[in-house]
This record gives C-alpha cells, structure tokens and sequence, in this order.
C-alpha cells in the first residue's frame, strides 16, 4: 500500500532530505484519498487525518513535512461531499508537489547569483536546493569547483557527488573532519535546511554548524539555500524544533556494541547553526538576511493568525 510503503521508506530514509520527504507523503496522501472508502464525509476526513499523522511522525525535525502536510490538509477543511473533498485534495496535493519542485528552481537561478566566476564552494550533506544553486552557477558558465563533505553516518556526501560529477562539476570529496583543514581554500558554504526558525536560526545535517563555526572564524560566507515551507510557523511561540537521534547502530554494529558495555552511541542527525553564523537565506520568494525569517512565515506561509488559532487553541480577545 503506498501509504505504509512510503512512511517506512521516509523511516528508513530511503526516501530523505527535506524537499523529497514533503513531496512523497504529500504524494502518499493524494494516492491514499483515492482508494479511501469512507460512508460519510466526516468519516473521510477523519481517514486522512489518521493517514497524515501517520507521515507526520516518520522523522521529527524537517519541518517541511508537517508544513506540506498542513498545505494538503487545509483543503479538507470547507464541508462539502465525499467526491469533491476529494477533488479539492488532489488539487491541493498537485499545486504543493508542482510549487514544491519549482521553488528548487526558483532557488537555484536566485541562489548562483551570489557564486561568482572562479568560486570554490564548499555543501555538506545532500540538499537539491544547495545543489541546485551550485549547478544553475555551473550552467551560466561560471567555472566553479565545489568540495564536498562525506557526511557521516548516512553518507548523503556520496548522492551529492554523484550529481555534482553528472552536471560535470569539478569536485573534491573530503572527509567531515576534513573542513577546517581547507576552509581557507573556500570562498562560499552552501547548504539546505530541514527547519529554518523565526529568529533565523537553521536546523541542517549534523556538522552544519560546526562548518558554520569554521567558516565564522575565517570570514567565509555561508549561504542557505530553504524553501518558504521549511520556516518553521510554530517557533514563532517559542516551540522548539525537535533534533532527531537515530539508532547507535548506524554508527557502530550490534556485535561490536555488545563487546564494549561502557560504551553509549550517541547519534543525533541534526544541529541548529545560529543566526549570527548565516549570512542569506535563499528562498524561492528571493534571499533575506536571517533576521527577516520571520516576514517569510507571515507573509508567504499562508499561516495567518487563524491557523494560529486553530493549531493552538488560541483565541484573541476580539474573538471571546
Ligand atoms: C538531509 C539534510 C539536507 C536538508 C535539505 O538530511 O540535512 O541538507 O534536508 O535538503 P537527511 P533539500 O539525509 O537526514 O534527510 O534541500 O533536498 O530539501
């Protein structure tokens, strides 16, 4: 069933990266409305709410996830019957997969403006909107070499070579360790975000700030490359974004674990890098200084204060 399929292929990360995650449980949802059999309309409802919190808890932290999910979800909210509930959610599925896939577009012609000619640009881990700045750049001539990280434990560094040497980009493959060593050699950092917060902070793989950290101290810019549906609404009341841990095994086999009973993995998958250490965030509605996140989540989210309300069970005195 392509609902169970796809929440265990995001579990497993065989589907993964915050854009990717997004557009397959939206596609999972749409598939899954199809084949609903419900007796009323509410009934119908009710299925698909239990099928998007299902998606919604496969991996905690890219928040492009819930917010994908929420875009969908909305256009279950005005009654009408079962055919056209579900008429209106596969529209609002399509037009989220389709701005989805051209926000990465729209950030990559925006994004390669700020790599010049002669550029050597340093991405950790495997973002297509990082890519997609880096190979736009590529495209319009700009001779570009690019470094990047091997990304321990997932090696996402692996994908993003790949598609680097396909668009034929000249590329060095470092260890993470390995960052400090050549951030001197390194005129830009360009990576993606799972979560960008209202104060401008971004939530990306593991490592990202401590690259972050390196590139502050040699005055190396660092540019983010994040759709508007991966800022964060609900950090805006403080709420925190949730850095997923995932199993010590991905680090260390079971048969080697069992040897060392003093031993504790430790495998978080995320790190938040300050807004101090960013200097643009580049989204598909144009590249704001971190300060400004909060002017994308109200003006471009689509969240207005009543989802507020709704989400939060906040009611303001106007209302009462
Ligand atoms: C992926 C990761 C990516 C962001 C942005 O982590 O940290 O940098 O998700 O990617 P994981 P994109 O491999 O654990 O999912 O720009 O493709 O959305």
């Amino acid at each position: 069933m392509v609902l169970t399929d796809t929440v265990e292929k995001i579990k497993r990360m065989e589907i993964r990266g915050a854009g990717r995650i997004a557009r397959a449980a939206v596609m999972a949802l749409r598939d899954h409305a199809e084949i609903v059999r419900a007796e009323d309309p509410d009934r119908f409802v009710a299925v698909m709410q239990e099928a998007a919190a299902m998606l919604s808890a496969t991996r905690p932290t890219a928040v492009s996830l819930p917010n994908g999910i929420h875009l969908a979800m909305r256009s279950l909210e005005e009654t009408g019957g079962i055919e056209e509930l579900r008429s209106r959610f596969r529209s609002a599925c399509n037009e989220f997969i389709a701005s989805s896939e051209k926000a990465v577009g729209r950030i990559g012609s925006i994004g390669s403006r700020h790599i010049r000619d002669g550029d050597t640009v340093l991405t950790h881990c495997n973002s297509e909107a990082a890519l997609a700045c880096i190979i736009d750049a590529h495209r319009n001539n700009k001779d570009i070499m690019v470094y990047a990280t091997e990304v321990r434990p997932g090696n996402q560094g692996l994908l993003t070579i790949r598609s680097l040497d396909r668009a034929g980009i000249r590329t060095r493959f470092i260890v993470d360790s390995a960052v400090r060593f050549f951030i001197n050699d390194i005129d830009l950092v360009v990576v993606g975000a799972d979560a960008v917060t209202v104060n401008g902070a971004v939530v990306n793989k593991i490592g990202t700030s401590q690259i972050a950290l390196a590139a502050h101290e040699s005055r190396t810019p660092l540019m983010v490359a994040a759709e508007t549906y991966k800022f964060a609404p609900r950090t805006i009341f403080g709420e925190l974004i949730t850095l997923e841990e995932r199993p010590g095994t991905e680090l260390l086999p079971e048969e080697v674990a069992r040897q060392l009973p003093n031993v504790t993995v430790k495998n978080p998958v995320f790190d938040v890098t300050p807004p101090e250490y960013i200097d643009l965030i580049v989204t598909e509605q144009g590249a704001i200084p971190p300060q400004m996140a909060y002017s994308i989540i109200r003006d471009y989210l689509g969240w207005g204060m009543e989802e507020f309300h709704k989400e939060f069970g906040i009611h303001s005195t106007e209302q009462e």
